[in-house]
């Protein structure tokens, strides 16, 4: 069997080694990763997924540990991508002591994987949603992606996600004013982090003031939940939250609506680097260069260049 077969049955199977290495060509944007979750495409179901998403240091991991721990309960298997952590995903004694990042946790049901973007700042690189598409192969019941926000690029996160959960904390005062714009599109529920700091209840009257001014999207209005994550504080309140939020999404059709527009979205952004990666051959790349002086010195437009690429 090659390497490749044993890592494709091996996802099938549920072997975390195996999803560890073919994490790790996704990483690498080795064209493997291409072949393996083509392989797995049909056998994958979606998985719930949950985005959650705030400043630095806000508390994301520390709750998000706790949430996964409050879904094991129920049997699920849960698989956390931590996008950028600032850091290192450390459950404290919730998941055992330590796990750090790129380590499994002591649960088998429960696996933690920590990855850069690599430029796309804040937002969700493709690798990350391919781990993902990894991660609801091997059965995943609960997808959650845990990245930094900072007023941009959170978008993509929400499209990766079914439920969108926004952390704030009361401390961050005038920064957050600014981020609030851009979380404030993107939140189905709302957590005010570190509630035993002060603020939190003033915090929740500006953030229901806001709210008031918005209309609702999918006839959902965010519930704004107060949480002390490090000691537990608020997760079960989160865990109903979001059950309830996906309840809504199921009933309505608004979840299927949200996947096949996750679907569409992949198939026009792999278009795109398809026709790119064809786009730039050695003809066009010669031209441009040859044109740089032109350009530089004006005699011939980018408009005009680009036309003449694309009619090469
Ligand atoms: N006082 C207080 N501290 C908290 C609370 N939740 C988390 N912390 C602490 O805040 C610090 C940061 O927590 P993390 O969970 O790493 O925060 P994060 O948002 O994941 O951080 P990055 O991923 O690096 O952006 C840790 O020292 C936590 O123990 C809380 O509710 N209250
Ligand atoms: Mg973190």
């Amino acid at each position: 069997m090659s390497e490749l077969d044993k890592i494709i049955r091996g996802l099938k199977s549920g072997s975390v080694r195996m999803l560890g290495r073919a994490i790790t060509l996704v990483e690498n944007d080795d064209p493997r990763s291409q072949t393996i979750l083509e392989n797995i495409f049909r056998v994958t179901r979606p998985g719930y997924r949950i985005g959650v998403t705030g400043p630095p240091g806000a508390g994301k991991s520390t709750l998000v540990s706790r949430l996964a721990r409050k879904f094991r309960e129920t049997g699920n298997k849960i698989g956390i991508i931590a996008v950028d952590p600032t850091s290192p995903f450390s459950g404290g004694a919730v998941l055992g002591d330590r796990i750090r990042m790129n380590e499994l946790s002591t649960d088998p049901g429960i696996f933690i994987r920590s990855m850069a973007t690599r430029g796309s700042l804040g937002g969700l690189s493709r690798a990350a949603q391919d781990v993902s598409e990894l991660m609801a192969a091997m059965g995943m019941d609960i997808i959650i992606f845990e990245t930094v926000g900072v007023g941009q690029g959170e978008l993509d996160v929400a499209r990766a996600s079914d439920s969108t959960v926004v952390v704030l904390v009361p401390e961050s005062g005038d920064s957050i004013q600014a981020m609030k714009a851009g979380l404030m599109e993107i939140a189905d529920i709302f957590v005010i982090n570190k509630a035993d700091r002060d603020g939190a209840e003033k915090m929740k009257i500006e953030l229901e003031m806001m709210l008031h001014l918005r209309t609702p999207r999918d006839n959902w209005t965010p519930p704004i939940l107060k949480t002390v994550a490090n000691d537990g504080q608020g997760i079960h309140e989160l865990y109903d939250v979001i059950n309830h939020h996906a309840g809504h999404l199921k009933s309505r059709g608004i979840l299927d609506t949200k996947r096949s527009e996750r679907m569409l979205e992949k198939i026009r952004t792999l278009v795109a680097e398809n026709l790119q990666e064809k786009f730039w051959n050695q003809t066009r790349e010669v031209y441009l260069q040859k044109k740089l002086d032109d350009l530089m010195t004006r005699k011939i437009s980018p408009v005009r260049i680009v036309q003449d690429l694309v009619e090469m």
